[in-house]
């Protein structure tokens, strides 16, 4: 058993570390727990071909350093995995943050001791660690979403998940199948094309795969983009989802909505964002994800983009989609519906043809075998609650998390549970941080977690817990903002619809950043209003009183 920390961090993700950076400026005694053989999170992990970033790189970091912002140089437009890997251990060293984190360490349980007000957390190797508080930055997207396939066991070929991606396969002149066209499974497709002797890709929902564009970026463009971050990171904070196309930074926000214009110019924005590339279209109108008229022109645009890419009308028939463009994640490819262009590339829509099983030599796939070397499964993930979930959390009562989640995802502000005292979440499930920049949601959160433990050691208290009252107001709010929107008329996993008997629930707050941060400044008002305080001390002087 280690000494009693004040801060436990589990997640060396780019929240974790922004934490673990925080609490070591304060001078916590304070530990960081990373399953992972490195830091960076996400991107420690993501490592499939073709990984990277789809929000611009000089947006996709840490804002907090303005030193850090001047001296890191992105080389491209869109950062690759491995260099968002190195910015996240120059993260690390530049703060002195590494002799605070304890790699390879998978924490299995964690146990609220009510008496003490400490949770005792046990490691894989069943090392047992006290502390007063404990932060989980597990990431949002952590726990992959694994497929039940009968005879997979039998398969004889390798099977890889993008999310937890093997060290060393090798996909050269190799028979290859691709489950899943999500975000992470177009960037693998796209590259495995080009080096696999056959990719078949198969298909049960299509996305709409804009461009990303990404290109190097030079010298100067670093430098104009320097000279000016402050604004950058102004517009950035006013934006709905914590992302624009940087090229548009005089003009960063939608004015119209898409029907209050004509369709010429209509056409011109559309093709304005198409040339932009990216994640672009989320910001090309108002009304975009709002009004299903509005919607519409949008998608038709994309779906007629699609048929002027693929060649075969039947093929891109397959690959469009139907449903309201946006309201499932947006992807940015590049060159994904060429791909299907390729002697080497077959699309099969699962829908029509099943997968009914693997077999040693490969996939029964609709009554016939398809015979590979290797499965990729671009499957996703038990979004937001999968990677708390994986932990025993036991709060008071020993009540588990799971049992807190099971009629459907319940937190206050995406960063506590009433019954889980000094238990905080960062990017948790019903912050913003699954639709908006999740980095910088967790500079917010690092801070307010921060002022909240200063507050309890001001006022000589140690627990802190939501109020069952404000939870349930704040799911109600995360609800609320989410039913007028086209994101409430399909099925994705930003409400859980991917995994099987989740509780279909928004897990996502969509009021923007400016909106979450007063919500959780008000929550904090007033001697944390929202929130019940306590000390041990306290507890017991009642106790000595009755
Ligand atoms: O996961 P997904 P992802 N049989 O859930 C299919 C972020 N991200 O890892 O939709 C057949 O989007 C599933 O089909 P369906 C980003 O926020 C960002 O790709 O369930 N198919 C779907 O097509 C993103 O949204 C970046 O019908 C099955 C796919 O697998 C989020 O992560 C890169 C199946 C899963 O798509 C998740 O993206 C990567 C089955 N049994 C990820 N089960 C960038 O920054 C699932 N599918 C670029």
């Amino acid at each position: 058993m280690n000494d009693e920390l004040e801060l436990a961090i589990i997640g060396a993700g780019f929240a974790g570390l922004h934490m673990l950076y925080r609490a070591v400026g304060s001078k916590r005694n304070v530990r960081l727990f990373e399953a992972g053989s490195s830091v960076g999170g996400t991107w420690h992990w993501n490592r499939y071909p073709g990984a990277r970033v789809d929000v611009e790189s000089m947006a996709y970091c840490y804002a907090f350093s303005p030193e850090l912002q001047q001296d890191w140089d992105w080389t491209e437009r869109y950062s690759p995995q491995p260099e968002l890997l190195r910015y996240a251990n120059h993260v690390a060293d530049r703060f002195g943050l590494r002799e605070h984190i304890q790699l390879d360490t998978r924490i299995v349980t964690a146990v609220f001791d009510e008496d003490r007000h400490r949770w005792t957390l046990t490691t894989q190797t069943g090392e047992r660690i006290l502390a007063r508080h404990c932060v989980l930055a597990t990431g949002l997207l952590h726990a992959p979403k694994r497929v039940q396939m009968r005879g997979l066991d039998s398969y004889r070929g390798i099977q890889a998940y993008t999310s937890q991606w093997p060290q060393g396969i090798d996909l050269a002149g190799k028979r290859v199948v691709v489950i899943g066209t999500g975000s992470s499974g177009i960037q693998t497709i796209s590259e495995v094309a080009k080096i696999a002797s056959h990719l078949t890709v198969l298909q049960r929902t299509p996305s709409y795969v804009i461009p990303a564009r990404n290109h190097v970026l030079d010298e100067d463009y670093l430098r104009q983009m320097k000279a000016r971050y402050e604004e950058l990171r102004l517009r950035q904070f006013e934006s709905m989802g914590g992302f624009f196309p940087l090229a548009f930074l005089d003009d960063p926000h939608p004015k119209f909505n898409a029907l209050e214009v004509s369709p010429e110019q209509r056409k011109a924005i559309y093709d304005a964002n198409w040339a932009a590339g990216g994640l672009s279209f989320y910001t090309a109108f108002k009304d975009l994800l709002l009004d299903p008229a509005a919607n519409e022109t949008c998608a038709d645009y994309v779906r007629s983009r699609i048929r002027e890419a693929v060649n075969d009308p039947a093929t891109a028939d397959k690959l469009t989609p139907r449903y309201p463009i946006l309201a499932r994640r947006l992807c940015a490819g590049t060159g994904y519906y060429e791909v299907y262009n390729q002697a080497n590339v077959d699309l099969v829509d699962v829908n029509a043809s099943p997968i009914e099983g693997a077999v040693p030599e490969g996939l029964m796939v609709g009554g016939k075998l398809l015979a590979c070397d290797i499965i990729i499964f671009a499957t996703g993930f038990d979004a937001l609650t999968g990677a708390i979930e994986k932990i025993d959390v036991r709060g008071r009562g020993g009540r588990t998390i799971k049992a807190h989640w099971a009629e459907g995802v319940s937190t206050y502000a995406g960063m506590m549970c009433a019954g889980f005292p000094n238990l905080m979440m960062m990017n948790g499930p019903s912050s913003p941080s699954a639709f908006w920049a999740p980095i910088q949601i967790a500079e917010y959160q690092a801070g307010w977690i921060e002022r909240c433990l200063n507050h309890l050691a001001r006022t000589g208290l140690d627990c802190i817990e939501a109020r069952p009252e404000c939870e349930a107001q704040w799911m109600q709010t995360v609800e609320q903002i989410a039913a007028p929107t086209l994101f409430a008329q399909v099925k994705s996993w930003y409400f859980g619809d991917n995994i099987p008997n989740k509780k279909h629930r928004m897990l996502v707050y969509l009021g923007g950043y400016a909106a979450y941060c007063a919500e959780c400044e008000h929550g904090a008002a007033d001697g944390y209003q929202n929130f019940k305080l306590s000390a041990v001390e306290s507890r017991a002087a009642v106790a000595v009183a009755v």
